[in-house]
């Protein structure tokens, strides 16, 4: 794969869910050696730290977010700190941090892509839609907010200037979801969200549902943001989760998923949001994410004998 110029930002967002944890993300993504497997595989690695979140103090939102401000505060660093690093040319990498990191990258990233001229698609490898908004939220908690918010939904006014850009609903694809809240489902359904969920997966396996949305980015000539969300994965192989949902992907889907990205040479700026190391088991999640994020960038972990023999005799 061609070398690419990848910026690690840690981003130890934590507030937007109810179990602690998560703010030890970025150091579990540092001390399972996510910058040294990227740059084994040729690509010029820099850590840029840990984002620190900036004042919102002005932001108050009706109905039900849990800190708000706080979160806005992350929201507007992490969109300048994506969107900086985009138009520098790097493809940013952020370790969360809860998903509500997600609020500030995903923004970035589509305010960068418009300038380009260019549509982003976000693919969203999760077990949830984060498709609430403060009216709809029985929780409160903002990282199940995150798609609502970069989709331009009504309710988070002041979070962001006015006037940025949004993401297209019909932009959004969801991965592996299966896990929704009514009033989640009645909002994806109305918005035109792609869902793939894990139904999808079972019927179609996830080559051909990944191929379908790979063609649509390619189509369009869209930017391509990756925002993964740990419990995508199935609790027994990545246990480090708060909000753990059983029947995930297993460790070959999602390899396939990474390697089928790879291949793609379409993705511009990834997530790898939701970790919790003190739920974790000494390291296993974030270990595997590591192995995730560099089958993403090149490594090529299953084997590639059976790939030679049979993919040729299959399309
Ligand atoms: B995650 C729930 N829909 O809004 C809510 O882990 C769960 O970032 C949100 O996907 C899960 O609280 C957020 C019940
Ligand atoms: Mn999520
Ligand atoms: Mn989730
Ligand atoms: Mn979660």
């Amino acid at each position: 794969m061609e070398k690419r110029r990848i910026a690690l930002v840690g981003a130890p967002v934590a507030l937007g869910a109810s179990r602690p944890g998560c703010a030890m993300g970025p150091e579990a993504m540092r001390i399972a050696g996510l910058a040294e497997a990227l740059a084994e595989l040729g690509h010029e690695v820099s850590d840029h730290g840990d984002v620190a979140p900036m004042r919102a103090d002005d932001v108050s939102l009706e109905g039900h977010a849990r800190h708000a401000a706080h979160i806005a505060g992350w929201a507007r660093a992490l969109d300048e700190a994506a969107y900086g690093l985009l138009k520098d040319g790097r493809l940013p990498i952020f370790m969360g941090g809860d998903h509500a990191l997600a609020m500030g990258t995903v923004s970035g990233a589509a305010r960068h892509a418009h300038e380009q001229g260019r549509p982003l698609c976000v693919l969203w490898l999760d077990a949830h839609a984060d498709f609430n908004t403060p009216t709809t939220s029985e929780s409160g908690n903002m990282h199940g907010m995150p798609v609502a918010f970069y989709c331009g939904e009504a309710g988070f006014e002041g979070i962001l200037p006015a006037g940025r850009p949004t993401v297209a609903p019909r932009n959004v694809f969801m991965v592996g979801i299966r896990s929704v809240d009514a009033r989640e489902r009645e909002l994806i359904a109305a918005r035109g969200v792609r869902v793939f969920d894990m139904r999808a997966i079972d019927e179609f396996g996830v080559a051909a549902i990944v191929r379908r949305i790979l063609a649509e980015v390619e189509r369009i000539g869209a930017m391509l943001h990756v925002s993964l969300d740990v419990d995508f994965l199935d609790p027994t192989i990545a246990p480090g989760v708060g909000t753990a949902v059983g029947g995930g992907a297993n460790l070959r889907e999602a390899h396939l998923i990474m390697e089928m990205l790879c291949e793609s040479g379409l993705t511009s700026s990834m997530d790898i949001a939701e970790l919790n190391p003190y739920l974790d088991e000494r390291g296993r999640s974030a270990r595997l994410l590591a192995d995730l994020a560099a089958s993403l960038f090149g490594r090529q972990v299953l084997d590639k004998v059976s790939t030679l023999a049979t993919v040729k005799g299959l399309q």
